[in-house]
């Protein structure tokens, strides 16, 4: 029997305030959260939805210090622009807070204190690069040097970005602080470290035997770590941005970014519940639930319950449905590349159309695997289900019942067996989006309500009350009550997957949001109740829409490929000789066209001072044949003929390729006598 729970504490994780959210947030975290959250909601559970900003950590402090303004200001940037992203999308929370709240400064502290007293932590000392410049301990992320593996002289402390390697600071040849740019030195520092090794028993029992229903992904992940051997893990760090560790002789540290922000979530509820908190956290019969991406599965299932469990006072969560990731027009998400499709940008694009990528992300929810987004599946999605599915079935319904019975609920004459048949078919949608939402199959459920919708098409297309209209407007009666009943069924069933459609659509059947328990009934519009006006659900995307969007992703690898462009190694040395052998000469172009049947070739006629000549160069790509008549360019002179496209070609034009391939025709700087040699 599985345990029964008064209430359901949801946490989704606290997004680092250095940049804004992306569709790969929201696929993974927010909009599951946010569904379960509706969902438990509508069913009339005591729900609370915990989030916020995690505000500290290096990165942060990085950026800062790039952009020349405080850490603070980084945060305060961010934060709005995130909430409102959160706001705007309807993800639900019921506090969005941020951990350089006082409550949090407070609450981690006190936190910290409980575990020292008890004897919880482990000190050591040990050696850490120390910049003696700028008189401070260097993060792993503040010394480059050589990756020992692969050589690229630009690699951190923690990686080389290069070969994807993990690295210690140790490990990099010729170390240098980033800070002041000096040689940094070792020097002694104390840290307080979670001896995660003596909760290896606990995490044992309380993982791998008694939570094997947590999905593969997650329980899989645990199992690895625990089967890799856990290791005591540093608490604290030499960083004047976090919250201070609050002991005597601590001067200058602070707690590491990973033990402050999951209290963040106890932190936040404080600031909502001041005064019952701890029902919420501390009451057996309040169910935690962790909704995070895979990156953070150790933290939540191994880091954090050791925590509350060192504690002692504390629930742990009662499960972690981790998602995989998404990826983004088959490429990984990347905030610092900016392959991203970022959630304000969206709305700018395509106002109005939350539902629309919340359905999308849903569908594609990368739940056991990662997942791909595409704009192209995106507009189908939108063309063929939303709109051709539940929108079109929800309109044809209305607009029905507002052609013959005058925007009326019309009265059941007499149910058919094929009526019954349907509304045993729909009956049956509410226990199994139940048990598929209970169990985080999030995709699964979205798919079961869409299925609501091609029941109530089925039924229309099949009884074809358009045609019964000419002879037996009682036969129509039923068949519009009944179609009614469907629409208002999938009012309740998608309010957790598209709230602002669902809003919408309550406006038109002119009632308040039913409870989840109604789902399934046939009486949820009574007869003669008088419906609102009807409005599309959805509308078509348009080629040009998704076009635009593409566009803008391949400026981005446009311009990205530029950032990264590293000049080719030069060739072999050679002795002038070998140049002198070229010659390079200056003609006019008289005539160019395009080579028929080739589409990279461009055939020129050329005065080379001496006579006239034919070329032929593949740069059709990148000019227009008249921009280049009447110009100045250089080829190679001496160059033994050869055929393209059955043309003679005699020289070669010179051009320079850019990064990107495209080619620029080499011309000189002001115009000379054709035929001058290029020395
Ligand atoms: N900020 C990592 C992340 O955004 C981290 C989550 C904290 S949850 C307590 O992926
Ligand atoms: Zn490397």
């Amino acid at each position: 029997m599985a345990k029964q729970f008064k209430r359901t504490l949801i946490t989704a994780a606290l997004p680092y305030a250095n940049g804004p959210v992306h569709v790969g947030h929201l696929a993974g975290v927010y909009v599951p959260a946010d569904i379960y959250a509706r969902y438990l909601r509508l069913k009339g559970e005591e729900v609370l939805m915990i989030g916020g900003s995690d505000e500290h950590g290096v990165p942060i402090t990085l950026r800062a210090r790039k952009e020349g303004v405080t850490p603070q200001d980084i945060v305060d940037r961010y934060h709005y622009i995130i909430k409102k992203s959160f706001e705007d999308f309807g993800v639900s929370f019921d506090i969005y807070s941020r951990t350089t709240s006082k409550t949090h400064y407070e609450t981690a502290s006190e936190f910290f204190r409980i575990l020292n007293d008890k004897g919880a932590f482990v000190e050591k000392t040990n050696e850490q690069y120390y910049d003696t410049e700028a008189n401070q301990f260097l993060a792993d992320r503040y010394i480059t040097g050589t990756c020992p593996h692969c050589g690229n002289e630009r690699a951190y402390g923690d990686q080389c970005e290069a070969c994807g390697t993990s690295l210690s600071p140790t490990e990099l040849i010729n170390p240098k602080s980033t800070i002041s740019g000096s040689i940094p030195v070792m020097r002694e520092t104390k840290h307080w470290y979670l001896p995660l090794d003596q909760y290896d028993p606990f995490l044992r029992e309380w993982i791998l035997e008694n939570h094997k229903e947590w999905k593969a992904n997650v329980y899989g992940q645990c199992k690895s770590w625990l089967d890799m051997g856990l290791q005591p893990r540093a608490v604290s760090r030499d960083l004047d941005w976090g919250i201070p560790v609050p002991v005597e002789g601590a001067e200058g540290k602070v707690l590491y970014v990973w033990f402050d922000a999951p209290i963040g979530y106890i932190s936040n509820t404080k600031e909502l519940r001041p005064n019952d908190w701890e029902t919420w956290w501390k009451d057996p019969e309040t169910k935690m639930i962790h909704f995070i991406g895979k990156d953070n599965i150790v933290f939540h299932c191994i880091v954090f319950p050791a925590m509350l469990k060192a504690d002692g006072t504390y629930n742990l969560p009662e499960n972690v449905p981790a998602n995989e990731f998404l990826n983004l027009e088959g490429d990984k998400i990347s905030t610092s590349r900016n392959w991203a499709v970022w959630l304000h940008e969206y709305l700018e694009d395509l106002p109005g159309k939350q539902d629309v990528l919340r359905y999308v992300l849903t569908a594609n929810a990368p739940e056991t695997k990662d997942n791909d987004f595409t704009w192209k599946d995106f507009q189908a999605r939108n063309n063929n289900e939303l709109v051709a599915i539940l929108g079109n079935f929800v309109n044809r319904a209305m607009v029905l019942t507002e052609k013959y019975f005058d925007g009326k609920v019309p009265p059941v004459t007499e149910f058919t067996d094929y009526d019954r048949r349907t509304i045993d078919e729909f009956a049956c949608v509410k226990a199994e989006v139940e048990r598929l939402l209970g169990t985080f199959h999030f995709r699964d459920a979205q798919k079961e309500a869409m299925n609501l919708a091609r029941i109530g098409n089925k039924y229309l297309a099949d009884t074809e009350p358009w045609k019964q209209a000419k002879t037996d407007m009682p036969r129509v009666s039923t068949i519009m009550n009944i179609a009614l009943q469907i629409t208002a069924n999938l009012s309740i069933a998608f309010e957790p997957f598209l709230p602002f459609s669902m809003e919408k659509l309550n406006k038109m059947l002119n009632v308040e949001p039913l409870a989840w328990d109604r789902l399934g009934a046939t009486d949820l519009l009574p007869e003669g109740h008088v419906l609102g006006k009807p409005e599309l659900l959805f509308e078509k995307i348009e080629d040009s829409v998704i076009e635009a969007q593409v566009q803008k992703l391949l400026n981005t690898k446009k311009a990205n490929e530029a950032a990264n462009y590293q000049a080719k190694p030069i060739a072999e040395t050679i002795q002038f000789d070998d140049f002198a052998k070229l010659d390079i000469r200056v003609g006019t172009v008289l005539e160019c066209i395009k080579v028929p049947k080739a589409d990279k070739l461009l055939q020129f006629r050329i005065d080379d001072g001496l006579q006239k000549r034919t070329i032929v160069s593949g740069i059709a790509h990148y000019y227009q044949p008249e921009e280049l008549i009447g110009k100045q360019i250089c080829f190679i002179a001496n160059l033994a003929p050869r055929k393209l496209k059955g043309i003679v070609s005699e020289g070669m034009i010179l051009s320079a390729e850019d990064a990107d391939g495209k080619l620029a025709v080499v011309m000189p700087e002001k115009a000379v006598k054709p035929g001058s040699e290029v020395k």
